[in-house]
């Protein structure tokens, strides 16, 4: 895919996921077939969630004191909070802002609910819409004024070393979130200039777009007490003394679902996992002149029999030509299209096409064990889906030894480039600057001796970066 970014926005556009025509820039309509597919998503973040934290939701609006109140994260929003400065004519003696995230809408509160080590620890999320007045080029659901799918958890804790477990924990929800919609990653902890506004250190999950570029599509963030000593946020020890509690918050994105569309789409158009996808599987009949009603009782059955089994399924009889329904369902990406023809029923056979291979199947057919089939076949596409996009991720992550090899690297084979580095703020800052790329963070520790490949200096970790979205 040459030119990944103009792909995205037609294909969002031909298969009726989002109407960018909206007249604020920035802010988008989803349009039925993208809303599906969102809600299938939020589904799945919202299971791995609810395990074991409580769904609320707070207000849109904070007050201007409060969003001032933690210095650093204020300073990191100033330039993208969208205001509210009057009621109709009056002018508010006291701005409004849009929530351009929640910790200063959520901490006051949690200073009035957190009393005891026993209420400890909290675990909450909402999904909500946030504002943020982007500067940089917004692009749909990768880079939004109104990020309308924002999944925040915020999470309060009695000491250090609980947070630190709380922050592994996150870290290891999202990766079965990202594994369910076969979306691969790479995690690092982000460099402390590109660290979240207010955090102690910010652990980010990357995943590898088809134009060589990463997007951020999660980040989850130790808060160490910083926010708890702002906003007063303490608790009562068993020996009766006050202490200031630790927090940590993560959140997801519509870049999830750009993400989704954008890893596994084709030049065919989206490819979409099997869980997410707002139709599983289309019925197409082939019907000829003589037998028609027989083809399509079939097909009504077979429609209904997947459907009690509790799949998405879609029966397309439009009296149109079959090439035309073919290419557009896999334009929208249905994970599975069945075809079943007269000479099927009097064979005993129907024919399955799954999307991601687009190899024609002949398969046996017994209406007792269709279901069986169908969804033994769509747990293949899955493991296939998961297998290919990690696959073609590390095939793009390259080890460099120098800077010179690493510029070659980027502009002949773009993707993920790991490094031997040494740590130091100006070193990075400096690579990212002749290279053009972000540093996006430490992978690992180095166990053994090497040289940083830009200063030469002892080298501590191995590091990643890359061209960003
Ligand atoms: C927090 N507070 O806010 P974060 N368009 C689409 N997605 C975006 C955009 C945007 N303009 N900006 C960020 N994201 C913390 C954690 C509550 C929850 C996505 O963290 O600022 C990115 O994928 O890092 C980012 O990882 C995620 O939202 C969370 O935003």
């Amino acid at each position: 895919m040459s030119k990944f970014s103009e792909w995205f926005h037609n294909i969002l556009e031909e298969a009726e996921i989002i109407d960018t025509r909206y007249p604020v820039k920035g802010m988008h309509v989803w349009l039925p077939q993208g809303f599906k597919l969102r809600k299938h998503t939020l589904e799945i973040i919202g299971k791995v969630l609810d395990r074991d934290h409580e769904e609320v939701q707070f207000p849109l609006l904070i007050p201007e004191d409060e969003l001032a109140k933690e210095g650093i994260h204020v300073k990191g929003f100033e330039d993208e909070v969208y205001w509210v400065t009057h009621g109709g004519l009056t002018k508010l003696n006291k701005k409004l802002a849009l929530r351009p995230t929640s910790e200063t809408a959520m901490y006051p509160l949690f200073n009035l609910w957190v009393r005891s080590h026993s209420d400890l620890p909290m675990k909450f999320y909402q999904t909500v819409n946030t504002f943020r007045y982007e500067t940089r080029h917004t692009r749909p659901l990768i880079r939004v004024r109104e990020i309308t799918t924002f999944t925040e958890a915020h999470t309060v804790h009695a000491d250090k070393g609980d947070a630190e477990k709380q922050v592994r924990e996150a870290v290891k929800l999202y990766k079965s979130i990202f594994d369910s919609l076969a979306v691969p990653y790479v995690i690092t902890t982000r460099p402390d200039w590109d660290k979240f506004p207010g955090a102690d250190y910010t652990v980010a999950f990357d995943t590898l777009l088809p134009d060589g570029k990463t997007l951020q599509i999660g980040t989850v963030h130790n808060l160490g007490q910083t926010f708890a000593r702002t906003f007063e946020i303490t608790y009562e020890t068993e020996s009766g003394d006050h202490q200031y509690a630790y927090q940590t918050c993560y959140g997801l994105s519509d870049r999830v679902i750009a993400s989704v569309i954008g890893v596994h789409g084709d030049e065919t158009g989206l490819c979409l996992p099997p869980a997410v996808a707002p139709i599983q599987v289309v019925i197409v009949p082939v019907i000829f002149k003589e037998g028609k009603e027989e083809v399509l009782e079939f097909c009504r059955k077979t429609q209904e029999t997947l459907q009690d089994g509790g799949l998405r399924v879609h029966l397309d009889d439009r009296d149109i030509r079959a090439g035309k329904k073919y290419y557009e369902w896999e334009m929208r990406g249905v994970p599975i299209r069945i075809e079943i023809g007269p000479r099927d029923i009097e064979n005993g056979t129907f024919v399955v096409v799954p999307r991601n291979t687009k190899k024609k199947e002949f398969l046996d057919y017994d209406l007792e064990k269709i279901m069986a089939t169908v969804q033994e076949k769509l747990d293949d596409i899955s493991k296939e889906m998961l297998e290919k996009s990690w696959q073609t991720m590390k095939e793009n992550i390259n080890t460099v030894e120098g800077v010179d090899e690493a510029m070659a690297k980027l502009n002949k084979d773009k993707g993920i480039i790991s490094f031997s580095w040494c740590g130091d703020t100006s070193c990075g800052k400096d690579l990212e600057e002749k290279l053009r790329v972000d540093l996006l963070g430490v992978q690992e520790d180095l166990e053994e001796e090497a040289e940083c490949v830009n200063c030469s200096a002892p080298a501590k970790h191995i590091a990643l970066l890359a061209r960003t979205y």
